[in-house]
């Protein structure tokens, strides 16, 4: 097995929806042993400690927004750090909430472009995270990140996107809560989009086979972001915006393995988890044990096979 330099890098981002919890969440992976896990399975780990962002007062376009500021001022300071730790390992982000991949997205693409490669996004979610700031009804910036690094409009104040993600590079699987403009919106788009429905019918491992071909053909990099929304909420309990009906454990395992043995994936987000709804820890030692998954825990070695 390839061994890797985990660079772990805390995001306490919490201003991306108004109940509070998410800061909490890079503590919560240290505790449940992802430093641990990691090292057993080989990989260096350097923990980096948490990112910390400046102090700003912007005024936001619309006042039904929460945390404007904050949410620009963590943007930046993740994607610099993003960028940086591309050069040193696969970089994993420990939300913090999903607002987090404004920034680290972002940065993980300015990377990619330096050297001349694309970059690709998987998003494991029960939602699209695909409004703009105008688009949004609750105003929480978390479900806003993907429109941000796919170039769409209405985010003047935040960092300007300079190498906007192409949309048929970003594969959402999980998807079971969008809102109406949303959904236009991704109907007008070449995201690729798989709905719970698609994953009761046909399975996971088809739309992620087809979609890490496509990352492999293009020699692209890719970023995975995991939503703890994406597994059931009677799995992963800790999450402010939980939808019935999400992915079960083996269906998340999968995935993950898959990941690993695609050798495709250069980095990784942890995001949404809120270890003040947590029971006795599950949820955040569930995400610990998909991150282990995606970097190769396994029972048995497989013969390849496409999945397809
Ligand atoms: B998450 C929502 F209205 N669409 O905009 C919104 F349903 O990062 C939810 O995926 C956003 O957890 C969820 O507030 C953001 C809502
Ligand atoms: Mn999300
Ligand atoms: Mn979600
Ligand atoms: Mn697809």
């Amino acid at each position: 097995m390839t061994q890797q330099t985990c660079i772990l890098i805390g995001a306490p981002v919490d201003s991306g929806k108004q109940r509070r919890g998410c800061l909490m969440g890079p503590d919560a992976y240290r505790t449940a042993g992802l430093v641990e896990s990691l090292e057993e399975l080989g990989h260096r780990v350097i923990d980096q400690g948490d990112v910390t962002r400046a102090e700003k007062s912007l005024t936001a376009p619309d006042a039904k927004i929460h945390y404007w500021s904050e949410t620009i001022a963590w943007t930046e300071a993740l994607a610099d750090a993003a960028e940086a730790a591309m050069q040193k390992g696969l970089p994993i982000f420990l939300g913090g909430d999903h607002s987090l991949a404004a920034g680290t997205v972002t940065g993980v693409a300015r990377y990619a472009n330096a050297q001349n490669r694309p970059q690709f996004v998987l998003w494991l979610d029960a939602h699209s995270d695909y409004h703009t700031p105008t688009s949004t009804d609750s105003g929480n910036l978390h479900g806003t990140p993907l429109a941000y690094f796919t170039g769409r409009e209405g985010f003047e104040g935040f960092p300007k996107v300079k190498q906007p993600i192409p949309q048929e590079n970003v594969c959402i699987i999980g998807l079971r809560s969008v809102d109406t403009a949303e959904r236009e919106a991704l109907m007008a788009s070449q995201i690729h989009r798989h709905d719970m429905r698609e994953i009761d019918e046909s399975g996971i491992a088809k739309p992620l086979a087809a979609f890490l071909k496509r990352v492999a053909e293009a020699n692209g990099l890719l970023h995975v972001s995991l939503d703890v929304d994406f597994l059931d909420p009677s799995v992963a309990p800790a999450v402010g915006t939980t939808v019935p009906g999400g992915a079960t454990v083996r269906e998340a395992h999968l995935v993950m393995e898959m990941l690993h043995d695609s050798g495709l994936m250069t980095s990784l987000d942890l995001v949404e988890l809120n270890p003040f709804l947590d029971e006795r820890g599950r949820t955040a030692t569930l995400m610990v044990d998909l991150a282990a998954s995606s970097l190769g825990r396994k029972i048995f070695d497989r013969p390849t096979r496409s999945h397809l």
